[in-house]
């Protein structure tokens, strides 16, 4: 016991010593794999800020959901138990339809798109997030979204009575309308949903099929693209206040280099992705006329259904990006 004691007295001194007088430790959760892009641009968004400051702002990435489960993080830093965060935004669409702005069917299903679509958002975007105690760093896109299966799928009758993993209200309407069953699901959980058959279906990139193994459970990706959503980064109000301006600063410096170089990696490697679909057996293909034709309808209704729930301001962002 004494022993104990007197271990964890000089590993206190020991990191008093390294640390400057009023430097400070931010965690961050982050909901995906260590891997994982997302994840990977995050540790060096943390590593940038920490050298920027001489140590005095450590923010420290802990992936895979294990400091918070997803769907916990965007309160935690609300209400500041995390002072900073990753979360995928279009998961809160029901708090507020402007975070799903990113997850209306083909509205804009291209990198370059869904990056004018997000210029468009982003003022309010930050408003929003404002209004919930929350600053805006950051945001990265997936890759465009695609639809995995265990069987062909020619048709959305295909798709009727499947077990559907949903992750946001998109996904899981998408369901409603092609007549499958959701269950909202985490990634971290994916691959135990998958190989325990509590769900045989999912939309999302294949970067997203990847860390899961896809591949050991379902056998068809098809390339549908039907959108980009985001993750953003962001962090409590009251802490990113409680900064000196040179940490402030420094924050928001390798924020923005970190949604650029993010941005530039999720580009970068998509096509990689389906490639490893493919290497581990999966068919990788475009969807068919027909799926394709009832997909784009399905996307018609939900991009209605959103301008009407996000009122004045969707229906701005959405003008916005359609003159661009
Ligand atoms: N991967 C995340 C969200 C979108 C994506 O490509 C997921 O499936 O949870």
């Amino acid at each position: 016991m004494k022993k104990i004691a007197s271990v964890l007295a000089s590993t206190a001194i020991v990191s008093m010593a390294s640390s400057a007088a009023f430097a400070e430790k931010w965690d961050m959760p982050l909901a995906y794999p260590a891997t994982n892009f997302h994840s990977e641009n995050a540790a060096v968004f943390a590593q940038c800020v920490t050298d920027a400051t001489g140590g005095e702002l450590e923010i420290v990435t802990h992936p895979n959901g294990a400091l918070f489960a997803g769907n916990d993080i965007k309160r935690a830093i609300q209400t500041g138990q995390a002072p900073i965060g990753e979360r995928l935004i279009s998961a809160h669409a029901n708090e507020n339809p402007l975070f799903g702005v990113d997850s209306i069917p083909f509205l804009a299903t291209s990198f370059d798109d869904s990056h004018k679509l997000w210029d468009a958002a982003t003022e309010e975007m930050t408003k929003v997030l404002d209004e919930q105690n929350l600053v805006y760093l950051y945001a990265v896109a997936w890759p465009p979204q695609g639809l995995y299966a265990k069987k062909e799928i020619n048709s959305a009758a295909d798709l009727q009575g499947v077990k559907f993993r949903a992750y946001n209200a998109a996904t899981a309407r998408i369901a409603e309308l092609a007549g499958m069953a959701p269950v909202q699901i985490e990634a971290a959980e994916l691959s135990q949903a998958l190989s325990t058959g509590v769900v045989e279906s999912f939309v999302s990139s294949g970067s997203t099929g990847v860390d899961s193994k896809a591949w050991e459970n379902l056998t068809h990706f098809y390339d549908v693209q039907a959108w980009l959503p985001r993750n953003v980064v962001f962090a409590n109000k009251d802490a990113v206040e409680a900064l000196d301006e040179e940490s402030r600063n420094a924050l928001m410096t390798c924020a923005s280099e970190a949604g650029e170089a993010g941005n530039a990696k999720a580009e970068e490697l998509t096509a990689g992705y389906l490639k490893t679909l493919e290497e581990n057996g999966m068919t990788v293909a475009e969807p068919s006329d027909e799926l394709r034709a009832e997909l784009a309808a399905f996307g018609e209704t939900m991009t209605t259904e959103w301008v009407e729930s996000a009122g004045d301001a969707g229906a701005t962002i959405v003008e916005t990006y359609r003159a661009e």
